[in-house]
């Protein structure tokens, strides 16, 4: 069952309509899903609203800097009572909110606000801006609809939702678009340059540590490069799991390499991330196995061992390549 496509003017309304909101984070929440889902939330419990983000894993240690991180933030299992609006940013597919499925029917009507291609359309009503770099864009875009102002804290999130899931404004998605909500938050009080410092200047021994190991597993196949990470590495380093973050990126930053894996050994099979420069749709492969994303950037799990995961993933890689 899929639900009405809604505009922004009427993704707008459905939020202004609405005294009580419950969000959803989406599980190993990112930056994007955090960034713009907290600034949504420090602009609406600004305008009187009552808002929270569920979630089923906590805030990873590099995002304890935006605003709300902590008073924000709800254990699924802790959200009580009913709410006017469930609202999903960054989600594409409803399975994406994880064990927090339960407390969906806690909202009487639920909006997703995407811009994954591979995007489900669940939801009563469904508001996707396929171009848009990240839903941070589309944060901005409703609260400027709803004219909502947005603080310096709010600018901080939306802001740092960009910055991710734009690679730092180097990913093909970037638009003028982008530049331009990017200087409106700085016209509101983002700093770059300490939003730079948290993110990418913010290293722990131990996930330089993992970083070392799972380079080290390092192989390439023509077009095709990958690494792993298994649960004793992150055991034998002391990394969570969250440091894996970003580790995907590597393996396609090598010259002639036209798609990057990282393989994740996580409870239940192996989590793939893909990354492409654009000659292989790797959403679309994702697909294939069940997962989702972009056409540069996206995942999936694979039930089996690393072996029989790393088998069927290159050899469906290498089958479109060579179409
Ligand atoms: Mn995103």
């Amino acid at each position: 069952v899929t639900g009405r496509p809604v505009d922004l003017q009427d993704a707008a309304r459905l939020i202004r309509q609405a005294e009580s909101v419950l969000f959803f984070l989406h599980v190993n929440p990112d930056g994007d899903s955090i960034g713009s889902t907290l600034g949504m939330i420090r602009a609406l419990r600004q305008a009187g609203k009552r808002a929270v983000a569920a979630g089923v894993d906590p805030v990873p240690r590099i995002y304890r800097y935006l605003h709300g991180w902590d008073e924000y933030f709800v254990p699924w299992q802790q959200v009580e009572g009913e709410w006017d609006l469930g609202c999903f940013l960054d989600c594409g597919d409803l399975t994406r909110v994880g064990d927090a499925l339960p407390l969906v029917g806690r909202a009487r009507v639920t909006l997703n606000v995407d811009h994954h291609m591979t995007n489900s359309l669940f939801g009563d009503y469904y508001y996707l801006d396929y171009k848009a770099s990240a839903v941070g864009e589309m944060a901005f875009h409703l609260l400027t609809a709803m004219q909502l102002p947005i603080d310096r804290d709010a600018a901080t999130c939306i802001y740092t939702s960009i910055v991710t899931d734009t690679g730092m404004f180097r990913y093909e998605s970037v638009t003028p678009e982008t530049h331009r909500i990017a200087a409106a938050l700085l016209e509101r009080g983002a700093r770059p340059y300490d939003v730079a410092q948290e993110i990418y200047e913010n290293e722990t021994v131990p996930r330089l540590l993992l970083t070392a190991r799972g380079l080290a597993t390092l192989r390439r196949e023509g077009p095709i490069a990958w690494i792993h990470v298994t649960r004793q590495m992150l055991q034998e380093t002391g990394a969570l799991d969250e440091d894996t973050e970003g580790l995907v990126n590597y393996p396609r930053t090598i010259s002639g390499v036209e798609v990057g894996i990282l393989f994740r050994e996580v409870e239940g099979g192996i989590r793939v991330g893909l990354r492409s420069r654009g000659v292989v749709d790797v959403g679309a492969v994702a697909k294939e196995f069940g997962g989702g994303g972009h056409a540069r950037a996206a995942g999936c799990t694979v039930a089996g061992d690393l072996t029989a995961a790393e088998a069927s993933v290159i050899a469906a890689l290498k089958a479109v390549l060579m179409r």
